[in-house]
């Protein structure tokens, strides 16, 4: 009885967490509900980096109700001063007897702290309810804080047989409208959008986030190692930042017409190839903490092959297209043996109308 109380209420905090998903930027997700003898009394989600956590908007609507209650987060109240005062210290404070988390705070200033300083101060604390899903739900935070890199998630949308375009370079539509939509959904989810300079001189995209709902542009990162990117292109006249990744072998005059477009220019490397794991180094420390991989092939390939992919979202049209020289998802040298391919783990399959979405996290060997 005891336990499944603890499971709804912590369902409700984490759906809490779950609205709020795209809008913190580098800080996680996080839900609280304060519940006391059996009514919520007050619920509460963390929504911007530098704004309130989650325990404070929940204890603000509690008011003295949080005396003798028990709080339900998705993560462990912190115990540093960030850019707010730690929450631990306001659940004490408050007097709340009981604080049930999901998952322990990966945050080398947090890690278990929190939870120590509820338990010194009286409060009894029971860690593990939905630890699952609570950690899933903060997968990109969770490696961010601990490496400083970003967590890529790489999105393609290609055929059955794994074409990204035909042999003519026709592209639209490969997926349907509900797929298209759901790529809208991640881009706002992810702090920036990634794709390789062919892609944007062939397709010519905005890369911004259209939804009916209310989103965010994400940074629009293209990898451009000798600053092909022409000025003119759509992707400077829409929303949402610019960053060129570029080598030192970018021409002078490039860079300054493209300056004046208005990208921000991050040299990754001596070239010829931007340097893909500097690269991300770099963006780790622009507080970029989620990359949307969004190809072309090439870069989707070269992105695999050095095991920077963290995540998977592959779509599939039931449509067959074929062409030798038609691009393929992953274009890269490949492996010779089957033993040594690139897996995924945790695969998961969902449909959206007739395409087949599978989700899953590579395996590097
Ligand atoms: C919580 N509740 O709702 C959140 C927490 O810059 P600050 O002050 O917002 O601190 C960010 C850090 O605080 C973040 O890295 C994580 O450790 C924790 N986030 N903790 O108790 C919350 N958002
Ligand atoms: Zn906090």
């Amino acid at each position: 009885m005891d336990l499944l109380n603890h499971d709804y209420y912590m369902d409700l905090a984490l759906n809490l967490a779950r609205g709020a998903r795209g809008q913190t930027g580098i800080n996680p997700v996080v839900g609280c509900v304060i519940v006391k003898d059996g009514r919520i009394v007050g619920m509460g989600a963390h929504l911007e980096r530098g704004a309130a956590h989650a325990e404070v908007h929940a204890l603000q609507m509690a008011g003295k109700n949080a005396e003798g209650s028990t709080a339900y987060v998705t993560l462990e109240p912190c115990s540093h001063f960030g850019r707010t005062p730690p929450c631990s210290d306001r659940l004490i404070a408050e007097k709340v007897a009981r604080v049930v988390v999901a998952c322990q705070d990966p945050n080398p200033k947090v890690a278990g702290t929190g939870i120590a300083r509820l338990r010194a101060n009286g409060v009894e604390v029971t860690v593990g309810v939905r630890e699952e899903e609570a950690r899933r739900l903060n997968e990109m935070y969770n490696k961010y804080i601990v490496t400083g890199r970003p967590f890529v998630t790489l999105k393609t949308a290609s055929t059955l047989d794994g074409r990204i375009a035909s042999r003519t370079g026709d592209s639209k539509w490969i997926t349907n409208e509900h797929s298209r939509e759901f790529v809208h959904t991640l881009r706002h989810r992810h702090q920036a959008i990634m794709a390789g300079v062919e892609t944007v001189i062939a397709d010519d995209p905005s890369l911004t986030t259209r939804l009916s709902v209310p989103a965010l542009h994400p940074v629009k990162v293209i990898v451009d190692s000798t600053l092909r990117t022409n000025p003119e292109s759509r992707l400077f006249n829409q929303q949402g930042k610019v960053i060129l990744l570029t080598t030192e072998q970018a021409p002078k005059d490039r860079r300054l017409l493209l300056e004046a477009a208005g990208a921000e220019l991050v040299t990754a490397g001596e070239g010829p190839k931007v340097d893909l794991p500097l690269a991300l180094e770099l963006l780790g420390k622009l507080e970029i903490a989620s990359v949307l991989l969004e190809g072309g092939g090439k870069l989707n390939g070269a992105m695999l092959e050095a095991g920077l992919i963290d995540k998977c979202i592959l779509f599939y049209a039931p449509k067959i297209i074929g062409g030798a020289d038609a691009p393929g998802n992953f274009q890269f040298g490949g492996f010779e043996r089957m033993d040594d391919a690139i897996r995924l783990e945790r695969t998961e399959v969902e449909m959206y109308g007739e395409d087949i979405c599978l989700t899953g996290y590579p395996v590097y060997g």
